[in-house]
């Protein structure tokens, strides 16, 4: 949905099926997690930077990131519990902070984000801290070999993994078998589209044990999806969660604006393409992340709702899911009709 001035946003709100959780700051990109019974959300926060809209996403200038939590995903709100890292404190980022996400291991919390480096090559960086709620103390440099946005970090039974990558702005079609060019570009329509890039972390949860690795999504056929399949082709916002031991990976298909979702049985993939967790938002993004709580899932997601739809100034919701007997997502429609 991008015709923002036709829209009657106070309709709107009244057949949204979720609120804004936080209304006093905007927030986009929510990675939320369970730690010690609490729900603990990581987003980006949306500022206006002043830069006008293009297809890179130089409008997205995120400059720092806050932590929220939430006592249970029936609340209407969630609590602001301060800022955990700015962008002055990392001294490789240059510019554009987006959707970061945390990982716990052994009572320890590694917060990873993507930013543009010195030369406006995305990387990702990792900031360590003792609790949910930090302070996060960054490491000086990004973390070797990493390139693009969007890092989530998935612990299948303390093994860690990493999926990240983003077309267009995100700047994955520069990279061939991790190699950053700057004359590659997107695919041509007919081509096997870009996968998620996935990594296993090493020990320290600092550098990656694996060479990263693209991930194959596939069609009825077991063929790959093609680049110019724009409705179910991976664009951004990689997750994974495990449901009935299978592996669910989703994601946004960006300029078709939808949550899909295909389903492996290794983190690694392959995955097969199942179909759609979330029909289009207002605004042009859409990320999610997936958690499970007290035995329900939910799905944290944003819109430009709050912003009466201006693209970069977006605001985090949560829903319910559901899954049939065959372990299927039920599609959400963000909008009442
Ligand atoms: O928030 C900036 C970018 O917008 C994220 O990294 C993408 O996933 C999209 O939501």
């Amino acid at each position: 949905m991008s015709e923002e001035n036709k829209i009657d946003f106070n309709d709107l709100q009244k057949k949204a099926v979720s609120h804004p959780l936080v209304t006093d700051k905007f927030t986009a990109d929510p990675s939320a997690h369970v730690f010690d019974g609490k729900i603990y959300i990581y987003p980006s926060h949306d500022i206006d930077a002043g830069i006008p809209f293009n297809d890179n996403g130089d409008h997205f200038g995120m400059r720092d990131y806050h932590v929220y939590s939430m006592n249970s995903p029936d609340d209407l709100k969630a609590m602001d519990l301060g800022k955990i890292l700015d962008i002055d404190d990392v001294p490789w980022a240059k510019r554009q902070m987006w959707a970061p996400d945390i990982a716990k291991k052994d009572n320890k919390y590694y917060f990873f984000f993507p930013a543009k480096d010195k030369d406006d090559i995305f990387r990702i960086g990792v900031a360590t801290s003792n609790s949910p709620i930090g302070p996060f103390i960054p490491e000086p440099k990004y973390i070797e070999g990493s390139y693009s946005i969007d890092p989530a970090v998935f612990d299948d039974n303390g093994e860690f993994y990493m999926y990240f990558g983003g077309i267009w702005g995100g700047q994955l079609q520069k990279y061939r078998k991790n190699k950053y060019n700057i004359n590659n570009d997107l695919l041509s329509d007919k081509e096997s589209a870009f996968g998620p890039i996935v990594a296993k972390m090493s020990a320290d949860m600092k550098s990656f044990d694996s060479e990263p690795k693209e991930i194959l999504i596939l069609d009825e056929k077991g063929n790959p999806l093609l680049a110019g399949d724009n409705k179910r082709r991976y664009f951004e916002g990689p997750w994974v969660h495990k449901f009935n031991n299978k592996y669910y990976l989703s994601y946004s298909t960006g300029d078709t604006h939808y949550i899909c979702y295909a389903i492996g049985e290794n983190p690694l993939g392959p995955f097969h393409y199942i179909g759609r967790i979330l029909e289009p938002v207002i605004g042009w993004t859409t990320h999610h992340s997936i958690c499970e709580f007290k035995g329900r899932w939910f799905l944290f997601y944003h819109d430009s709702s709050l912003s009466k739809g201006v693209t970069h100034l977006r605001c985090m919701k949560v829903v319910e899911i559901f899954y049939d007997r065959n372990g299927h997502i039920s599609t959400v429609y963000p909008y009442r009709k």
